[in-house]
C-alpha cells in the first residue's frame, strides 16, 4: 500500500530536513512543473486527479484553482494561503504533516502558487502549534537559501514570497473568509460569499485558501500523474487520506490510508478497537462538527459520498469515539461549550442560539432539565441548520446534537426523569 504523504517520515518524530526530503523524492514535482509544464497544465492535472479539499468540505481543488483570474489583465498580487489553523475538535492530522515534513507543504504551496500564478503565499498557523512553527521557520529558510522560494525560483520566471502567520487563536479562523479578515488584521468574522476568495479575497485580490493536507497531496500528483493518484483510492474517490481516531480506543492515532478504507479497518486494525471494559456506542466520523454514526455503520467505506449517504460527513476524517461508559449528553455538552465559546458573534442565531443550547444541555446534564427542553433543542437544530446562519459554524455545531437526539434520545430522557446524570451516578 502506497502512503505518499507519510511513508518517508522518520520514526523519531523529528522533521525532515531539505536534504532528507530531497532524498525521498522531494521537490521532484516542482522540478517537473518548472521544467516543462504550464500553470494551466498543473491545474488540469490536479483537476484530473480529482483531489478534493481535505479541510472538511471536500470541494474539488482543481476547480477552485481554475476559478482564479489568470493571464494578462488578471489582477496582481494574487495570494495563496495554507489553512493550518487546525482546531476542529478531534482533528490532529495536519499537525503531523506540519511537524514531521514541512517541506512537503512548502512544495505543495509553491506548486499551487505556480498553478494560480500567485505572488505571495501565507501559512496561517494555529498559535498552539509551536513545534510546527519552529520547524516551518527552519524549512522556509532552507528553501529560500536553496532558491526554492523568492525571486526566479530555480532559474524560472516564477517568483514567490512566502510568510508564516501565527493565528491569534479562534476556531472561526478555519473558515476561509474569517481567516482572510484575520490575516488583514481585522476582526475574524466571516465575509459573505459570493464573491468567493478566488475572485476577491485578501485585500480584495484573488486568493486561494487550501487545507494543509490538500496541499501536501499536490507534489505527488504532479510527480506521479493523475492516473496514479486515482489508483490509490479504493472507491470512486481518489488518493489517500489521513484518518485519525480518538476516544477510549487502545491505540489512538492518525494513519494515512487509501480513500475508501472501511471504517472497521481504521477502528479495529489501526486503533486496535476499544480498551478493555469499554464497548463502542457510536462515533463522530469527521471531527466534532459531524453527525454521530453507530456500530452498524462500521463497514462503510470512508468516502465523502458514503458517509454523506449515511447521514453524516467525512469532514476531516478524524473519528471521535463514544463508549458505553461516557454520557452522550455530557459529550455533546462538551462540544457545544466549545462551539458557543468560539462563535464569532456576527449573526444572531449563532451568537445567541449556541449559548442557549449550551445552557439547556447543562441543565439536562445537571438533572434540572424539563421534558420540553428536548423540543427546544430540536428547534435549535432547525433554526441553526444549513442556510440559517452566516457561516457553517452553527450548522456544524448542531450536527452532533441533532444525531445524539436521534440515536441517544433515551439518555436525554433518563437525565430528565431521574433528575441526574445516570453515568455519573453509576461511577459514584
Ligand atoms: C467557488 C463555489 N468556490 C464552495 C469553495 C469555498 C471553500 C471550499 C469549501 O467549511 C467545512 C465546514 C466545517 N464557487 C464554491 C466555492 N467553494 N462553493 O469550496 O467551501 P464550503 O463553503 O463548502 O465549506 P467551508 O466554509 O470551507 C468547511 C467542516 O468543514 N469541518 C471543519 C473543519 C475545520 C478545520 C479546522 O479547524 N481547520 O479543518 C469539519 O468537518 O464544519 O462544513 O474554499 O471557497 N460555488
Amino acid at each position: 500500500m502506497e502512503r505518499p504523504l507519510t511513508e518517508h517520515l522518520k520514526q523519531d518524530g523529528t522533521a525532515l530536513t531539505l536534504a532528507e526530503y530531497r532524498a525521498a523524492g522531494g521537490y521532484e514535482g516542482l522540478k517537473k512543473a518548472l521544467a516543462g509544464m504550464s500553470a494551466e497544465a498543473v491545474v488540469e492535472q490536479v483537476k484530473e486527479a480529482n483531489l478534493r479539499g481535505r479541510g472538511g468540505a471536500g470541494f474539488p481543488t482543481g476547480v477552485k484553482w481554475s476559478l482564479v483570474p489568470r493571464g494578462e489583465g488578471a489582477p496582481h498580487p494574487k495570494y495563496l494561503v495554507a489553512n493550518a489553523d487546525e482546531m476542529e475538535p478531534g482533528a490532529f492530522k495536519d499537525r503531523l504533516l506540519l511537524e514531521r515534513n514541512p517541506h512537503q507543504l512548502l512544495e505543495g504551496m509553491i506548486l499551487a502558487a505556480f498553478a494560480i500564478e500567485a505572488d505571495v503565499a501565507y501559512i496561517f498557523l494555529r498559535g498552539e502549534y509551536v513545534d510546527a512553527a519552529r520547524r516551518l521557520r527552519v524549512a522556509i529558510d532552507e528553501a529560500r537559501d536553496a532558491g526554492l522560494l523568492g525571486r526566479r525560483i530555480q532559474g524560472s520566471d516564477f517568483s514567490l514570497e512566502l510568510h508564516l502567520h501565527i493565528s491569534a487563536g479562534r476556531y472561526i479562523c478555519g473558515e476561509e473568509t474569517a481567516l482572510i479578515n484575520a490575516l488583514e488584521g481585522k476582526r475574524a468574522t466571516p465575509r459573505a460569499k459570493p464573491p468567493f476568495p478566488q475572485i476577491s479575497g485578501a485585500w480584495g485580490q484573488p486568493t486561494v485558501v487550501n487545507n494543509v493536507e490538500t496541499l501536501c497531496n499536490v507534489p505527488h500528483i504532479i510527480r506521479n500523474s493523475a492516473a496514479w493518484y486515482h489508483g490509490l483510492g479504493l472507491e470512486e474517490e481518489s488518493g489517500t487520506k489521513l484518518f485519525g481516531v480518538s476516544g477510549r480506543v487502545r491505540k489512538p492515532g492518525v494513519w494515512e490510508l487509501p480513500m475508501g478504507t472501511p471504517i472497521r479497518e481504521i477502528f479495529e486494525d489501526c486503533a486496535a478497537g476499544m480498551r478493555d471494559g469499554y464497548a463502542l456506542r457510536g462515533f463522530l466520523p469527521g471531527g466534532g462538527s459531524t453527525d454521530f454514526l453507530l456500530p452498524e455503520h462500521l463497514d462503510l467505506p470512508m468516502t465523502y459520498e458514503s458517509i454523506g449517504k449515511a447521514g453524516s460527513r467525512m469532514g476531516t476524517g478524524t473519528l471521535i469515539v463514544l463508549d458505553d461508559r461516557t454520557c452522550p449528553v455530557g459529550m455533546v455538552l462538551n462540544l457545544e461549550r466549545f462551539f458557543a465559546q468560539e462563535s464569532c458573534g456576527w449573526c444572531t442565531p449563532c451568537r445567541d442560539g449556541l449559548p442557549w443550547t449550551r445552557q439547556l444541555l447543562e441543565a439536562i446534564e445537571d438533572g434540572s432539565g424539563r421534558p420540553e427542553d428536548l423540543d427546544t433543542l430540536e428547534e435549535h437544530c432547525r433554526f441553526m441548520g444549513p442556510g440559517k446562519t452566516f457561516c457553517a459554524l452553527a450548522p456544524g455545531a448542531m450536527e452532533p446534537l441533532q444525531s445524539a437526539l436521534k440515536y441517544f434520545r433515551e439518555d436525554f430522557k433518563r437525565h430528565i426523569r431521574e433528575g441526574c446524570c445516570p453515568y455519573r451516578k453509576a461511577e459514584a
